[in-house]
């Protein structure tokens, strides 16, 4: 296959997020790749910002006053196939606001371009999913998208999008708004994590199994990393082919308080916890996002010096020198390796941070890095004094 998302082909994509073969044809609710990341921030002309100079993003749509929606401000930038969408209230009432006031700054939709809306739809009520938004049309100049929401955890969505029929800058409403084009630093998103509440994660993972269609993914973390160091348990659902994936947590019982705790308390409630962005270089990444000024998690000398990591990881593409240098973890399975690292929380709130991820047949979370990553996590909580 050849054809291209955006800038980047069907083969890059495969790399990139690791996807797999799979029969469309037998799933109930075909996606086709994630739409958009859809956030609330306090101030989304400034987030918009951050996003531009700190993440290498390329504004490309906007909608607010100017444009005739006087609620709220929507910036749209792009970096390769991920698409982010920032919103901040204009209007004194606002529901933003309220959503603001409550979480802070977070993702409110996980957009899912799926070719079938009313397939999608109608497969998910009798599955009793909550549909927030019935199927609906909506036009202007450069053609139509059909669209319909869906619940998904706390006050999180999935917004359905069909844009077969489109060919403006986003949806409807919004005009081109062309930023100054920015070095791109990622080409995809990789996945999304969801913090839902303690005992609600088998809920979700069965409602992703149910109404979407998803399959379980390898990858877990139990009782038993769980009790020793990480107070967390995490699987991960992914659609047929692996394109989206969305890993869920739920705090467990441990010694210490959990990072999900942490990350419930402050978000009061369920909601996305970290986006991994996919990119070819992510050393190159690392380095210009850090200039910018975008912190990352440190990770201690000991984590590349011991033996046993050098002997399990191997060869790698670049000498584990310059990983160290970068603070860059690394991870290898049966189908291969990839690179890793983590930012600091981007907002205010303990709640959001981004992972950088640069795959190398790896179809894995990096397991392998979840101690030295959890406790990196608990020097962090540790020092916001939430331990
Ligand atoms: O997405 C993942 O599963 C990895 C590891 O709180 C991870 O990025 C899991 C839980 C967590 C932080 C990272
Ligand atoms: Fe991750």
């Amino acid at each position: 296959m050849t054809d291209t998302i955006d800038d980047v082909t069907f083969d890059q994509m495969r790399q990139l997020v690791g996807l797999v073969d799979y029969d469309e044809t037998k799933d109930p609710f075909p996606v086709k790749a994630m739409d958009a990341v859809v956030f609330v921030a306090g101030n989304a002309t400034q987030t918009a910002w951050f996003y531009q100079h700190a993440f290498g993003m390329t504004l490309v749509a906007y909608s607010g006053p100017e444009t005739g929606m006087r609620d709220h401000k929507s910036f749209v930038l792009k970096a390769g196939s991920a698409r982010f969408v920032i919103n901040g209230g204009v209007a004194p009432d606002s529901p933003l606001h309220d959503h603001h006031r409550k979480h802070g700054d977070g993702v409110v939709d996980l957009a899912l371009e799926v070719a079938d809306v009313d397939q999608c739809i109608a497969h998910a009520r009798a599955q009793g999913a909550t549909v927030l938004e019935e199927p609906h049309d909506v036009a202007d100049e450069f053609g139509t998208v059909r669209m319909a929401a869906i619940a998904a955890y706390g006050e999180t969505r999935h917004t359905l999008i069909d844009r077969s029929r489109y060919s403006g800058p986003y949806l409807p409403g919004y005009v081109e708004k062309a930023g100054r084009p920015r070095k791109r630093l990622f080409q995809a998103v990789d996945h999304c994590v969801g913090n839902v509440e303690l005992g609600k994660m088998d809920y979700w993972v069965e409602f992703y199994n149910r109404v979407m269609g998803f399959v379980n993914m390898a990858e877990f973390v139990g009782d038993d990393i769980a009790t020793d160091y990480s107070a967390l348990m995490s699987k991960v659902v992914s659609n047929g082919n692996h394109r989206v994936k969305f890993p869920l947590n739920e705090p467990a019982i441990a010694k210490r308080k959990s990072q999900i705790d942490e990350y419930l308390e402050f978000y009061d409630g369920a909601g996305c916890q970290h986006i991994a962005l996919a990119t070819n270089d992510i050393i190159g990444t690392v380095t210009a996002m850090r200039e910018a000024g975008v912190e990352f998690l440190d990770t201690p000398d000991s984590y590349y010096d011991d033996p046993a990591l050098r002997a399990r990881i191997g060869e790698v593409r670049v000498p584990i020198e310059e990983l160290k240098r970068h603070r860059i973890l690394v991870d290898r399975d049966e189908d291969g390796y990839l690179l890793q690292i983590f930012t600091a929380p981007i907002g205010d709130r303990p709640t959001v941070f981004y992972e950088l991820i640069e795959r190398h047949g790896s179809l894995g979370f990096g397991k392998g890095n979840f101690k030295a990553l959890f406790e990196a996590i608990e020097r962090e909580q540790e020092r916001r004094g939430n331990l």
